[in-house]
């Protein structure tokens, strides 16, 4: 995939060149799973799989958009005026979503025609649809000369999501895409938005972080992942607390035994230690101590397991397997209930550990997972 390709699909489609083609990432998660929701930390780094957008602005008021990717293959276009919130909508929701919020806030945007072509893996927990929200924002920014910044440009992928699409998302797969940077992970503090880039080069150490996909599918809006959001809520509701970022690690007990039910003290509990883990892996980065950060990575695995609940039988055979096979860590990343895990690894054994991984799915019955090694890489921007 390169820009030049997309820019010609988008010619032979609509008739006319595209003013630029726009990249943004897919993202891993480091560590910090669910804590975006809870106002608290999160570590993400970009992939070098991005969703390209060819794009060229339109003054008649019509949005048309074609994906390379849409199995229906067919361009669709709609009126601006007219872009009303619609759970459940389909692809289309993404983009018609940013125009929308766009516009909903007072921004001139007028119409355009898209083209997007993605090689981010969908339903991976690698965030396509964030992406793709992304790609979409920053090209609209450039070419209708709105001069907002990355981090306002997330917030009003995250709406899309939100308000339009349906999905009750928080901000970590947007800030992800918008504002990584090459060779860095992002330390994000989801409440203002404070950022850090931090150096993440494992190549140099001779260290390796694998994804496994376990080409389980997850949809963010089938249920789970709002039912975890609202327990979140409701528990910080019941502590007093405005959110769950608020509570520290030593008042932990106190507030477990003040919670009426274990499925609550389950959900407090991941996010209080899950967010002491993030800011523990960065302390070990910045020290330089990267191998040890693969305890933390199966602590947090296990917490999302017993505590949060939303692993899956796929996403912890590939931790474990990983883990016996002389992995220094794993866990899954992203929303969960399937995606993708993540694995630390030595580089000389990557070959055992991809190897015992791909076993354990044949003898358990599951399907072949897919495997990559992830290498931080840049976050959106314009390629042409
Ligand atoms: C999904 C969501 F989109 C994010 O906002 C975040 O909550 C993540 O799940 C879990 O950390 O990717």
């Amino acid at each position: 995939m390169t820009a030049n390709d997309t820019a010609s699909a988008f010619t032979s489609l609509y008739g006319h060149a595209p003013t630029g083609v726009w990249a943004a990432p897919g993202r891993v998660n480091l560590i910090g799973e669910h804590t975006d929701y809870n106002e608290g930390f999160v570590l993400p780094l970009a992939l070098p799989h991005t969703v390209e957008a060819a794009v060229r602005p339109r003054t008649d008021g019509r949005l048309r958009v074609h994906s390379g990717q849409a199995p229906d293959g067919l361009t669709h276009d709609l009126a601006v005026g007219e872009l009303t919130p619609r759970p459940g909508g389909g692809w289309v929701g993404y983009p018609a979503g940013v125009v929308w919020a766009l516009r909903d806030a007072g921004h001139p945007v007028d119409g355009a025609d898209i083209h997007l072509n993605s090689d981010v893996p969908t339903g991976a927990g690698l965030s396509s649809s964030a992406a793709l929200e992304c790609a979409v924002a920053f090209a609209l920014n450039d070419v209708y000369e709105l001069g907002l910044p990355a981090t306002a440009l997330a917030r009003f992928a995250q709406r899309a999501e939100n308000a339009f699409v349906g999905v009750p998302c928080g901000v970590l797969d947007q800030m992800a895409s918008a504002c990584c940077t090459e060779g860095h992970a992002l330390h994000l503090d989801t409440r203002d938005l404070a950022q850090r880039q931090v150096p993440f080069d494992l190549a140099s150490l001779g260290l390796r972080l694998l994804v496994v996909d376990t080409q389980v599918k997850h949809d963010l809006a089938d249920g789970g992942y709002a039912e975890r959001r609202a327990g979140c809520e409701a528990a910080a509701a019941s502590l007093g607390l405005p959110a769950l970022r608020d509570l520290s690690l030593d008042d932990l007990d106190t507030a477990l035994a003040a919670l009426p039910d274990a499925t609550s003290r389950g959900l407090v509990r991941h996010i209080v230690t899950e967010n002491d883990r993030v800011n523990r892996v960065v302390a070990l980065l910045d020290s330089g101590q990267v191998r040890d950060v693969g305890p933390l990575l199966t602590e947090s695995h296990a917490s999302m397991r017993d505590d949060f609940v939303i692993s899956c039988p796929e996403l912890d055979l590939a931790v474990d397997t990983a883990n016996a096979a002389g992995a220094l860590g794993a866990r899954m990343t992203g929303g969960g209930f399937g995606g993708s895990a993540i694995v630390l690894v030595e580089e000389d054994a990557v070959d055992p550990v991809s190897a015992a991984v791909h076993g354990a799915f044949a003898a358990a019955g599951h399907r072949p997972p897919r495997m990559f090694p992830a290498v931080p890489g840049p976050g959106a921007r314009r390629l042409r």
